[in-house]
């Protein structure tokens, strides 16, 4: 007889009626969502030490938020907004976590919380209707509904240099950050990577270390985050405007609390573009592209905003050999996540600061004294810092090891590219939930906009399925279908998937399928198709009932 139960209270030992995978910013409101919205059993696993996801192990020198401090934050609860005040516009890594800190605490979260838990392997029991999971160490857990929370960009992309295990020095990714810091004194430092990631990473290196080469594969823009301390009246403000500051986040395309102006870059001069880009400039961040609604949807717009973006780096950075190789920039401004630094290219004007093109002369491979490049040369190392990304969104799933129905696994069904139901589901694992999975606005966004819209959908078709009687709910292939139609026509219509070295379609990781993979159709636009899902009864998804899952 299988287990179709799915209420309280719970004796020990029963399965849970949830297990969530990751105690990041998914997790903590999931959890929070089901054990205190519904009453439901749940547990929360995550392999690290301490909650806080993907900012429990970034840790690595300049690691700050570029979304701003006031819209990264939760905004389903007033107690929560009012009881935390940011002390800087971006906030850094240590008060992320703080916050992560706060909120497990204020929630009371930690009980139903277990750390250094890894997860090894996920099995769908289909006569017991349960998720079988198996954890390192063999200990197995069993649950009615599986939720990944385990982050976007939480699997290192650590390239595969020959040479590097003979490396005498010392090597880093950035994404698993030794929490004791790195001693960078005196040494010569070798970053690769000149992302998000390694625009933040460079000047605070540049600064310590005695030397610093920086390989960059790819140039990249970058806007100025002009971070500061807050000042009281902006705290004030920013706790007394929980709903005018979130019904902003809402209308958004991208979940940042600010508005992108309804004017097109043909319509202004070029004397007007460079006095509104000069100002944006001066006011920093993301909202740099906000001046204009067709960034990302025309070409010949974007050249113009890309063509101040190149003349301001020539001017800042002093030598001019360097400034051509970082504004020799190949593709449209926004195309890939658009950076936002503080003294990124004015590092290049410190003398311990080298710039390699490793489109002109690739790394050969790494030597025990350093790297050699293609050219002969040798560039000597004590340490080796690599800001190479992600294998972002499939990476952090595909490495639970999930196996639903029929033995089929989530490797092997994403083997050309992922394919799910609204980023949420994927047919042939029933009763699995993808939180900010591929196919979602997800890391287009604002993380804990989509994160929080994702935790009270799922949540609401949990309460649905209880209501209805029903244990299980899958989605179809031909939803999948359809869906697939739609991210790609999303994609599309930008220019986002005219860049061929974005990790957004897959391309930073050898060998991984080209798949434009998060939805680009704007939050506010995926939110409300969503929420139309849910009102006809959770179209494209099939529900079933005990007798039902007994009978099959
Ligand atoms: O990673 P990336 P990231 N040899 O993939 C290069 C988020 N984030 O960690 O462009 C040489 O963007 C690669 O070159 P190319 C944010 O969403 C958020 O910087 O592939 N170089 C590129 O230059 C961001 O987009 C915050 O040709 C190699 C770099 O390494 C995402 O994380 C802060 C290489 C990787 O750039 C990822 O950013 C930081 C190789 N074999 C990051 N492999 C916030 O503030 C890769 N590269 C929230």
């Amino acid at each position: 007889m299988p287990d179709t139960s799915l209420s309280s209270p719970h004796a020990a030992g029963e399965p849970l009626d949830a297990l969530i995978i990751g105690a990041g910013f998914s997790g903590l409101y999931m959890l929070h969502s089901l054990r205190d919205r519904l009453g439901l059993k749940v547990l929360a696993v995550d392999r690290a030490a301490g909650v806080g996801g993907t900012w429990y192990w970034n840790r690595y020198p300049g690691a700050r938020c570029d979304s701003e401090s006031h819209s990264y934050a939760y905004t389903f609860s007033e107690e929560l907004w009012k009881g935390w005040s940011w002390t800087q516009r971006y906030p850094d890594h240590g008060e992320i976590r703080r916050y992560m800190d706060y909120v497990a605490d204020t929630l009371d979260l930690r009980p139903d919380i277990r750390l250094e838990t890894t997860v090894e392997r996920c099995d769908f029991d289909d006569a017991a209707n349960l998720w079988r999971v198996t954890l390192k160490g063999g200990e197995l857990l069993s649950a009615r509904f599986l939720i990944t929370g385990v982050g976007c960009l939480s699997t290192a992309n650590i390239p595969n240099l020959p040479g590097l295990a003979d490396f005498a020095g010392a090597w880093y990714h950035t994404g698993a950050w030794p929490h004791a810091g790195v001693d960078f004194a005196g040494k010569r430092v070798g970053q690769v990577g000149t992302g998000s990631t390694g625009i933040q990473s460079a000047p605070v290196i540049a600064a310590e270390a005695k030397h610093l080469t920086v390989f960059q594969r790819t140039a990249n823009y970058s806007t100025p985050a002009q971070n500061a301390p807050l000042a009281p009246e902006r705290k004030a403000w920013i706790r007394d405007n929980l709903d005018a500051i979130r019904s902003v986040m809402l209308a958004t395309t991208n979940g940042h609390p600010f508005t992108v102006t309804d004017r097109s870059l043909h319509d202004v001069t070029d004397a007007e573009l460079t006095e509104i880009l000069e100002r944006a400039w001066d006011f920093g961040g993301l909202q740099f592209r906000a001046g204009f609604r067709d960034v990302l949807l025309d070409e010949s717009a974007n050249a113009r905003m890309a063509g101040f973006l190149k003349d301001k780096i020539r001017r800042i950075v002093r030598d001019p050999a360097k400034a051509e190789i970082l504004a020799t920039i190949d593709h449209p401004y926004a195309g890939k996540r658009p950076p936002i630094d503080s003294g990124y290219f004015e590092a290049f004007n410190r003398d311990n600061v080298d710039l390699v093109d490793l489109r002109a002369d690739p790394i050969e491979r790494v030597v025990p004294s350093g790297v050699r490049l293609k050219s002969g040369r040798e560039i000597p190392l004590d340490i080796l810092v690599f800001a190479t990304g992600y294998d972002a969104l499939t990476g952090p799933l595909i490495k639970l090891n999930i196996t639903g129905t029929g033995g089929r696994t989530l490797a092997k069904e994403w083997e050309a590219g992922p394919r799910t139901y609204l980023g949420l589901q994927v047919a042939g694992f029933p009763n699995l939930f993808t939180i900010t999975g591929p196919g979602s606005p997800s890391v287009l966004c604002n993380m804990p906009v989509p994160i929080e819209q994702h935790v009270e959908w799922i949540t609401g078709c949990i309460a649905h399925l209880r209501e209805q009687g029903a244990t299980r709910i899958e989605t179809t292939p031909a939803a999948m279908e359809a869906w697939g139609r739609e991210v790609k026509r999303a994609a599309d219509a930008t220019l986002l998937s005219r860049v061929p070295h974005s990790w957004y379609l897959g391309a930073n990781v050898p060998g991984k399928p080209r798949v434009f993979m998060p939805y680009a159709g704007g939050m506010a636009h995926y939110r409300k198709l969503c929420a139309e899902v849910a009102a006809k009864g959770y179209e494209g998804f099939v529900l079933a009932r005990p007798a039902a899952v007994a009978a099959e």
